[in-house]
């Protein structure tokens, strides 16, 4: 784990507040758009228009973020226009890299070992943290965009006149409550998972493993008689707060030390876990291998010896 400063590379953990023991992440830097004609989008700049094969994806399977796209990608019947790569579980020297394992693509851009390779590739002097997800232009050899949320935003609608499905993760007459619910989960749910698991004081915990579990409870009576969070269909909302329930209770609850409930504890979260995995090709973009021995084995500060726990069965919140 580590980042670039000026295009060089740094093995050091430069994410918390020194004083108050809280986690800090980091805004996203390349924030275009892949857009249907290659105007520019809501931030960034223009000339990244839709085409199928121009554009990559790369990913990690076990970061929640990146799952974000990935989902998105198949949801919209993307998987033949948007290659998809995917790094190395282990996130430790040279942060992300290409190393050989299961489900590890080698880097068709560069031959690259490491990810930070492409961020200075693209940005020769390149500052800050190296995260997947990651869009990648073939065309022009340079990062469209690193931010999951824009990215599973513009998947949604960008190819849709160049054969992407019509599904609607976006639609018109919720974007207010989506926007809105996807704030607060991303707060004290998907961002409030790591506040928890990467507070190096003991008040910086307590300040993020409450409003996650107060936040749980609330989407779990939201829930109750509905099938999805907003508008009575499946959107973007059910999206991002899935790749976090997934990796719950087999990683957060354990090594996050988020163990006030389970997932499986709760019957509308745990169903709508299941409700989305049981969707057409979603099943696929769930690796439990690279999910838990990311965690478990990446980051020594909060599990030293890198020992990955036996249980429990991760599929079981899937299956009940
Ligand atoms: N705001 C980014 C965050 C992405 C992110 O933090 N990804 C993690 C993996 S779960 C990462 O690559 N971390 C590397 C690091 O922070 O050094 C997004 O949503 O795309």
């Amino acid at each position: 784990m580590g980042y670039l400063k000026n295009g060089t590379w740094h093995d050091e953990w430069a994410h918390n507040d020194e004083d108050s023991g809280e986690f800090e992440r980091d805004e996203s830097a390349f924030r275009n758009w892949i857009t249907p004609d290659g105007s520019a989008g809501p931030t960034g700049e223009g000339g990244f228009e839709a085409e199928p094969g121009r554009y990559r994806l790369y990913i990690s399977l076990a970061c929640p973020w990146a799952h974000r796209a990935n989902v998105a990608r198949n949801l919209k019947g993307l998987t033949n226009q948007i290659e998809l790569v995917s790094v190395h579980w282990l996130m430790k020297e040279g942060g992300w890299s290409f190393r050989e394992g299961e489900c590890v693509t080698p880097d068709p851009a560069i031959g690259a070992q490491n990810l930070h390779e492409l961020y200075t590739h693209a940005k020769s002097d390149y500052s800050g943290h190296v995260t997947v997800p990651l869009l990648w232009d073939t065309k022009t050899g340079t990062i469209v965009n690193n931010e999951s949320a824009d990215i599973l935003r513009m998947l949604g609608s960008a190819f849709d006149r160049v054969g992407a499905n019509d599904r609607d993760l976006y639609p018109e007459a919720s974007r207010e409550e989506i926007d809105e619910l996807n704030d607060r989960v991303y707060d004290a749910v998907n961002n409030g998972v790591y506040k928890a698991g990467f507070a190096s004081s003991q008040d910086a915990y307590e300040k993020a493993v409450g409003p996650l579990f107060a936040m749980l409870d609330e989407l779990e009576s939201r829930l109750d008689g509905k099938d999805w969070l907003v508008g009575g269909q499946l959107t973007e909302a059910d999206v991002r707060l899935w790749t976090t329930l997934v990796r719950f209770d087999p990683v957060y609850h354990t090594h996050f030390k988020c163990n006030v409930r389970r997932i499986r504890d709760y019957p509308n979260l745990a169903a709508l876990t299941l409700r989305l995995y049981e969707l057409e090709d979603v099943a696929e973009t769930v690796n439990f291998h690279h999910i838990r021995h990311h965690y478990y084995e990446s980051h020594e500060r909060i599990n030293p010896h890198g020992i990955v726990p036996a249980g429990p069965d991760p599929l079981l919140p899937i299956r009940t």
